[in-house]
């Protein structure tokens, strides 16, 4: 059914001012959202919807939960941002907390997850010079093929996504990539005594979560640390309890030599990231290398405190894990002939649609929001589902008949 006979004149009103005062960067799904609780959303029609992207993972504690409002409120009408120009009575508090929250020595607050991965790979950089000795300017960093860690020069300049990378060059030098969950691919590349990085996603979201195989990050942390090359793990989308851990390193008790943390450290209310580090590599930077205007605002670390506390306290980590095994369970027994696999880690999952209609994907999708569930399309043929953290059972069994019966007509 054309999109066109399934949206009202309501919402066509919004996608219209859309299409011809913002910028074509998106080709979201035709639905205009206006209030969120938990895991449900409604558009202006007052329909309701699970949210099944969760804000790309930056919604684990579910839409506008009541204590990081709270703490959001609060802190609005106190103190919103300072610059790092001057001290406030947040900004340590929360440092102390969040490093010992993930066990490191420090950590360097910014705001969006790419500022936290372009972070990571100046700290690696400046480490590689300064301790590694490796000269100037020859540091390499190794990266994944089908990796996604944002969207700015440098980091798409390591991008093996075409349409990311298009007509966007020159691009940075330094960077190797490498095929992914490649224990061989990996050793061979650190041969070179100038690597100084192993950036990489301990499950790839945007190709469509692709979970490598048992033990690859244990081998991966072991092989960098044999080669003394920083272990740089991109927990951006995969970590703050997704996949059924705190972390998905925590799956294979890898601790990475540079955690980069975002989207759901603010609890999808504004955009806050952090990198943790030891000393040996974070003082590498001094004052004045680096930061950014909103780095470390009081708003941003007083909801990251209540975000991070809110997972503990309502056990995320562990629903994640007992509804994703539930949800994967019940999605394979369907065995239905148009979804060829299922995979994920917790509630960190996708499908992947063998059909030979090219956009079968996408009408899945929009069969789905018709019955009442948001999800969307990666890459053509796969489908992401990756709901609030606090979803439960009753609610996940809803869902697997919503999307049961939205495959039926395909
Ligand atoms: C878009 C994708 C997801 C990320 C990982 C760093 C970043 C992201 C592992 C950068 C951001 C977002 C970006 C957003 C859509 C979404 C996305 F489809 F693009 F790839 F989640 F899978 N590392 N991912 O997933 O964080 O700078 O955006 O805060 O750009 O369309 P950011």
């Amino acid at each position: 059914m054309p999109v066109t006979k399934t949206i009202t004149s309501l919402t066509r009103q919004f996608l219209e001012k859309e299409e011809m005062y913002g910028a074509h960067n998106y080709h979201p799904l035709p639905v205009v959202l206006t209030k969120g609780k938990g895991v449900f959303v409604w558009d202006v029609d007052d329909r309701r919807y699970y949210d099944f992207l969760s804000g790309y993972s930056a919604i684990n504690q579910g839409h506008c939960h009541p204590r990081i409002i709270e703490t959001f409120i609060e802190q609005a009408q106190k103190l919103t941002l300072t610059s790092r120009a001057f001290h406030n009575d947040v900004l340590g508090e929360y440092e102390e907390f969040i490093t010992k929250f993930f066990g490191y020595d420090k950590v360097l607050p910014m705001n969006t997850g790419v500022e936290a991965v372009e972070t990571g790979l100046k700290l690696a950089r400046r480490w590689g010079y300064e301790v590694k000795g490796v000269p100037r300017n020859k540091a390499k960093i190794i990266t994944c093929a089908q990796n996604f860690h944002g969207r700015t020069i440098s980091v798409i300049s390591f991008s093996s996504d075409e349409s990311s990378r298009k007509d966007f060059g020159p691009f940075t030098p330094g960077f190797e990539t490498i095929p992914y969950n490649d224990i061989p691919a990996l050793q061979m590349a650190l041969q070179d005594a100038n690597v100084v990085g192993f950036l990489v996603e301990p499950i790839q979201g945007e190709a469509g979560v692709i979970v490598p195989d048992e033990g690859y990050l244990a081998k991966a942390a072991a092989q960098c640390k044999e080669a003394n090359v920083l272990f740089i793990a991109d927990e951006i989308q995969t970590g703050l309890a997704r996949t059924g851990k705190m972390l998905a390193c925590d799956h294979e008790g890898v601790r990475p030599d540079i955690l980069l943390l975002g989207k759901a450290l603010s609890g999808g209310t504004m955009p806050v990231s952090a990198v943790l580090a030891d000393d040996e590599i974070m003082l590498t930077i001094k004052p004045g290398d680096h930061g950014s205007t909103y780095g470390g605002n009081p708003m941003a670390c007083k909801v990251a405190m209540t975000a991070l506390q809110v997972l503990v306290d309502e056990q995320m980590a562990e629903n994640s894990a007992v509804q994703g095994a539930h949800f994967r369970k019940e999605l394979t027994d369907l065995r239905h002939e148009h979804i060829s696999i299922v995979r994920g880690k917790g509630l960190f999952n996708a499908i992947v649609i063998n059909h030979p209609q090219k956009d079968a994907a996408w009408d899945i999708c929009i069969a789905m929001k018709q019955n009442g569930l948001l999800a969307k399309p990666t890459h053509g043929d796969r489908i992401r589902f990756a709901p609030p953290l606090l979803i439960n059972q009753e609610q996940i069994d809803d869902c697997i008949g919503i999307i049961k019966k939205s495959m039926e007509n395909l």
